[in-house]
């Protein structure tokens, strides 16, 4: 140590512990920012991501919910920020350890590495060994940087004051100041170098990509399909306006090369499939309208989309379905799934507008976006999209139903059909002018279809709604009705009719645990 018996060490060493604490800070810093520039070079997804993901996978039900119902979509961004805070205090051990047992901080740092290896190691979507290198080159920095910066900080502690000239601890303070800067420095520059590496080669990768025309087509969009009402949701959402609902921390980036689909389980001939054999099948194009079971009444998260892909059943002959599954459950690469009867899957679609269930590899005519399963995904049409909409797709298997999803240990229902429902976009409430104003939004019974689309202000009679042009079963319907605005406060309520004639429930219901439902109200006020 640089003290000696004639040099007084400051009281209780304060500044010298602060310094080993934040050596260790700093060096595990430069390991997981060496690790996550690594990671994102060899194609492979953060660490830190990877030991998140772990968490919410690990989270019971009650405490996922928690969080999502009190952070929202911040929660993901928290956990994060979470377990950075943890290998922070993680660090900072290490770094007082190191004072004393250097080599065993050492082994700590490496050992604390092999955890986010681990955890990477779980993501079968990431090229084998990535996660390694990621982690050998986070362990490699982050040792170097603790060695050295532990030795600067032993240089720096022993007497305050004096030159650098006459005390060698003000050169020791020096040194470890520089040490510190570069360390963050490095640190920062390397997780921001990684982060800017990981993105755009695989958005260039999915740009590329050039879709066969589809064997079957939807068709053109009948001008009848929309209706010009300012304010209404378009028929077909734009791809970054579709909602987004996944436990994944960041999107997995998932490369085409390498990719390939495993159809699995209770079937006679297991095989998989690449991506370019993926594309080389026939297509077919469906307008499909997805919905979150997580979605309120009047809430945004559903979609209509027009999607391309392989109708799921012609996977499924492939492999012959062996009599005793009952269950197909899609699998992601970050560990998520979800089942749905196997019925539902080798269900014949009864032509356009009713195309059956499919792995979609193409959404409103581009490759589907990153966040919403590039390269591949499930879509099937009526279930809510937590048993059904597998994004990131890496197997089919066929089950039973003694296997679970995802959710549904997390407490949602086994069966996810999707409920009726209609919601208003215009008026959103606040003030309109007196005088005729179009209340207007969409209606969805995926499956079913909607027949009729009914009106209500305040206590009044329901009135019909003008419907526009149907573009299947599947698809939800833009409506209108053009109401005689009286001055004063008026409630507006929707109610639909599915396909089948039944009417929409007015009895209210949570979205836990099989879907919201009652009616969308809006208030408005009209001034005179
Ligand atoms: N891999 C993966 N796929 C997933 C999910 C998920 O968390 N992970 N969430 C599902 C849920 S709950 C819904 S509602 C839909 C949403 O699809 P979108 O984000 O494309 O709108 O994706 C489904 N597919
Ligand atoms: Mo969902």
């Amino acid at each position: 140590m640089g003290g000696s018996a004639t040099v007084p060490r400051p009281a209780g060493g304060t500044s010298a512990r602060r310094r080993a604490a934040l050596a260790g800070v700093l060096a595990t810093a430069v390991a997981l920012g060496l690790a996550e520039l690594a990671a994102a070079a060899a194609g492979a997804r953060s660490l830190v991501v990877a030991v998140a993901d772990v968490v919410i996978d690990a989270a019971p039900g009650w405490l996922e919910r928690f969080a999502i119902a009190t952070l929202g979509t911040a929660d993901k961004p928290a956990l994060v920020v979470g377990v950075l805070a943890v290998s922070g205090l993680v660090g900072a051990g290490l770094g007082r350890l190191a004072t004393t047992r250097l080599a065993l901080a050492c082994a700590g740092l490496v050992a604390f590495g092999a955890l986010g290896v681990a955890a990477a190691l779980r993501d079968p979507g990431a090229p084998p060994g990535a996660p390694v290198l990621a982690g050998a080159v986070g362990a490699v920095g982050g040792v170097a940087a603790l060695v050295a910066l532990t030795r600067a900080a032993r240089a720096a502690a022993g007497g305050p004051g004096g030159s650098v000239e006459t005390d060698p601890t003000a050169w020791g303070r020096r040194r470890f100041l520089a040490l510190a800067t570069t360390s963050a420095a490095v640190a920062v520059l390397a997780a921001a170098g990684g982060r800017v590496l990981a993105a755009p080669r695989l958005e260039r990768v999915r740009q590329a990509i050039r879709l066969p025309r589809p064997a079957r087509t939807a068709g053109p969009v009948p001008a009848g399909a929309s209706l010009a009402v300012a304010g209404i949701t378009p028929l077909h959402v734009p791809n970054e306006d579709f909602y987004r609902i996944d436990t994944a921390l960041v999107v997995p980036e998932v490369d085409t090369d390498g990719w390939a689909l495993e159809v699995t389980g209770l079937v006679e001939r297991p095989f998989r499939i690449t991506y370019d054999e993926l594309l080389a099948l026939p297509h077919v194009e469906a307008d499909v309208t997805l919905a979150c079971v997580s979605n309120e009444v009047g809430g945004g998260l559903v979609g209509h989309a027009r999607w391309q892909g392989v109708p799921l059943r012609d996977l499924l002959a492939r492999a012959r379905v062996r009599p005793e599954a009952t269950q197909v459950m899609g699998r992601s690469v970050d560990g998520f799934s979800a089942g749905f009867p196997v019925e539902l899957a080798l269900r014949e679609g009864t032509g356009p507008g009713d195309a059956g269930a499919l792995v979609a590899v193409g959404m409103n005519g581009e490759p589907l976006p990153r966040a919403h399963g590039f390269p591949a995904r499930l879509v099937v049409p009526g279930l809510y999209g937590y048993v059904s909409a597998t994004k990131w797709l890496r197997a089919v298997e066929l089950t039973t139903f003694e296997e679970e999803g995802y959710w549904i240990p997390r407490g949602w229902a086994r069966e996810g059909p999707v409920k009726t429902q209609s919601r208003i976009d215009v008026p959103r409430g606040g003030t309109v002018p007196a005088g005729r104003v179009p209340v207007a939004g969409v209606a969805w019974a995926p499956g079913r279809g909607i027949s009729r689309v009914e009106v209500r202000v305040d206590d009044g009679p329901w009135v019909p709604a003008r419907l526009a042009d149907s573009l299947g079963v599947d698809a939800w319907r833009q409506w209108v009705h053009a109401w005689d605005a009286t001055p004063g406060e008026h409630t507006i309520s929707v109610r639909a009719t599915d396909g089948t004639g039944a009417v929409q429930t007015a009895r209210t219901a949570p979205p836990a645990p099989d879907g919201a439902t009652g009616h969308h109200t809006v208030r408005v006020r009209v001034t005179g």
